[in-house]
């Protein structure tokens, strides 16, 4: 099991809240929100294979991004009483009456990828997931870097990702926190593209048709996809991506790694898919009745285009 940093915000005993089965089969409910990135489809095996090696019975439903199918899925997992359910919710709000339902039927619920922005959080037992926003740090830090010694104001170019997400809302507040610092450096353009290629080509293109002769100098993407749909839109529109424009995204796919040997993509920031052991290990302890962090965060890095080539056969995803 990858070693975790756990962040332990508060622990509650759950011995008192969840009868404990030690060692019956665990039948898990997830509610996955799409299949839009590479992140989503590594984070879906992760999950599935690490079932399979924990003798979990999982019932997987993907909702394609929509949280009424989350909702429903979730209503079904209930109408079949499984022992816990896993929720990777797209967006972060309007959880509350759900996750009062699966309460009120005695189901444990774990929050997996994104959070949910709940009052009461003892309506789940622990979130499982990246620090958004110290990612958004890591790309601020480095665009402020990667530009020391470019003098003049910055124009800087924002791929957002699904709106209303937390990775989207914190990894654009971290940079933002950041290149606040260096007064010329200003975010020209920001719009989101919903973590996809497509998405990621589409608005690219229209910034670049909207810059004419100032065309943003770097982009921060908010994922890898977008990243690799905004160089197809760069590259048509004569420009050189890692060059003419810094890019700048997070996830760490092997394309992405792929883009940063090739030099078209400059920095990207890990945020770790491979959430599936983690999942399994804290669906066991809550089903055996013992104590879990509130938070947990897998560890994270940031990697450089030099050291791409290092690091790319070390990568899983
Ligand atoms: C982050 C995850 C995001 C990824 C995207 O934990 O929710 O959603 O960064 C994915 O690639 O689509």
């Amino acid at each position: 099991m990858p070693t975790v940093e756990t962040v332990v915000t508060e622990t509650i005993n759950i011995s008192s809240l969840y009868p404990s089965h030690m060692n019956e089969d665990i039948v898990m409910g997830f509610s996955q929100l799409g299949s839009e990135s590479d992140w989503r489809l590594a984070n879906t095996a992760s999950i599935v294979e690490s079932a399979k090696e924990a003798g979990i019975t999982l019932l997987l439903e993907n909702a394609e991004q929509s949280q009424q199918a989350q909702f429903s899925a979730i209503r079904s997992f209930i109408e079949k009483q499984v022992d816990v359910i896993a929720i990777a919710p797209v967006v972060q709000t309007g959880w509350e009456n759900i996750l009062q339902e699966i309460k009120e039927a005695g189901i444990p619920v774990v929050i997996i990828d994104r959070s949910v922005n709940v009052e009461d959080t003892s309506l789940y037992v622990t979130f499982i997931g990246s620090d958004f926003y110290e990612e958004g740090i890591k790309a601020g830090k480095y665009a402020l870097d990667k530009m020391r010694n470019k003098p003049g104001g910055i124009r800087i170019a924002e791929l957002e990702g699904t709106v209303g997400s937390t990775p989207s809302i914190d990894r654009g507040r971290g940079f933002r926190d950041v290149i606040q610092e260096r007064d010329d450096m200003e975010i020209i353009m920001s719009q989101p593209a919903d973590f996809t290629i497509e998405g990621g080509k589409k608005v690219m293109e229209q910034f670049l048709q909207e810059a004419g002769e100032q065309p943003p100098q770097l982009l921060f993407a908010h994922n890898d996809d977008m990243a690799i749909g905004a160089i197809q839109a760069i590259e048509e529109f004569g420009l050189e991506p890692g060059k003419d424009i810094i890019i700048i995204s997070v996830d760490g796919t092997r394309q992405a790694f792929e883009m940063m040997i090739e030099g078209k993509i400059n920095a990207v920031i890990e945020c770790n898919p491979l959430q599936g052991s983690l999942l399994m290990q804290a669906a066991r302890e809550i089903m055996g009745g013992r104590t879990l962090p509130k938070r947990i965060i897998p560890p994270e890095d940031i990697f450089t285009q030099e050291y791409a080539h290092l690091e790319i056969d070390h990568r899983k995803y």
